[in-house]
């Protein structure tokens, strides 16, 4: 007997609303460009590749003390309600949404429809976050005013009523669902929300202690057959010097290595249900090579490997 191929959809969410430097919003295509859908397909998916969503362009606003010191609050709202509504109509027709950034901003609406969608089905959640950054200020304590770094905070239930209230009144996420990979440009207000809410963190020092292979048999530790596995994948959980089309890029990152580690045993899992990449910035890169990487790497989250046919 076969297995039906796993039906994958890519789904385009071109903004930058949340960040300052501009340029995630041609992540999608840059990442087209690199062949991700035919890289799946390649796999044995069934890959549908929904196009773009469309939305109003960064304004470059200022700080807006009517929005409690964001910028662009009004566009965010926008495209993180479109990649909700965007997710949860694939989940609806039975597919497994890869959300295609744009900056780490959309992943409030991903996510969300994700736990909407756990929550229907009576399963638990756990999200993974490969990342740089923690991305958890709330408008308060965020020392840019950029909504790519609150997010994490969003899904918590801390945030802009239209950015924590996409998947219903009570909060997306609880902090237990939460891990965080590879982060190692942390504020401080940062470090105290996830001490106060204990979420479980291994950051590069731990990677660096651990091992890759330790802090993933971690973060893994305990799915079942009754967990939804998200990965929201950030480009600048890499290093710089191998990603460099990326907008915040700190040094220290994963390393080529390190990181297909991380995916083939996200892959090993088998539980994976939803992805987000975003963070890929084509203005900033070098002949598309971030795109390049990232889609490699992808292939791993999928389960191409080196030895092993399945
Ligand atoms: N922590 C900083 C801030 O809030 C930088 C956030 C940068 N975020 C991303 N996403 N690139 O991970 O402004
Ligand atoms: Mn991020
Ligand atoms: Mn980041
Ligand atoms: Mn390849």
């Amino acid at each position: 007997t076969t297995t039906p191929p796993l039906k994958v959809s890519l789904i385009g969410a071109p903004s930058d609303a949340g960040a300052s430097l501009l340029g995630s919003a041609m992540g999608p295509d840059a990442l087209r460009v690199a062949q991700l859908g035919p890289a799946l397909a390649a796999l044995g998916l069934d890959v549908l590749d929904t196009g773009n969503l469309s939305g109003p362009v960064n304004p470059r606003g200022p700080r807006d003390p009517q929005a409690a010191g964001l910028r662009n609050l009004p566009e965010a709202i926008f495209w993180t309600q479109a990649v909700h509504d965007a997710v949860w109509a694939q989940f609806q027709a039975g597919r497994m949404p890869i959300m295609l950034g744009g900056d780490h901003h959309l992943a409030a609406g991903s996510i969300s429809a994700v736990a909407r969608h756990a929550r229907a089905q009576g399963k638990k959640l756990r999200v993974l976050w490969l990342d740089a950054h923690s991305d958890i200020n709330t408008p308060d304590t965020s020392p840019s005013g950029n909504i790519h770094g609150i997010p994490v905070a969003n899904l918590l239930g801390f945030g802009p009523h239209e950015l924590i209230s996409m998947s219903g009144e009570t909060p997306a996420i609880k902090p237990e669902s939460m891990r965080y990979v590879g982060i190692r440009s942390v504020d401080e207000h940062e470090k105290r929300m996830i001490r106060q809410m204990g979420i479980q963190a291994f950051d590069m020092r731990a990677i660096d202690e651990l091992g890759m292979r330790e802090a993933m048999h971690r973060v893994l530790d305990g799915l079942d057959d009754d967990t939804h596995l998200h990965v929201s994948f950030d480009a600048d959980f890499l290093d710089p010097e191998i990603a460099p089309g990326t907008g915040t890029r700190v040094r220290g990152g994963a390393t080529y290595r390190e990181a297909q580690l991380c995916m083939e045993m996200i892959a090993d899992t088998g539980r994976m249900t939803s992805l987000d990449v975003v963070e890929v910035n084509p203005a900033l890169d070098i002949r598309n090579q971030t795109a390049e990487l990232v889609v490699d790497l992808v292939e791993s989250l999928f389960g191409k490997s080196t030895l092993i046919n399945r």
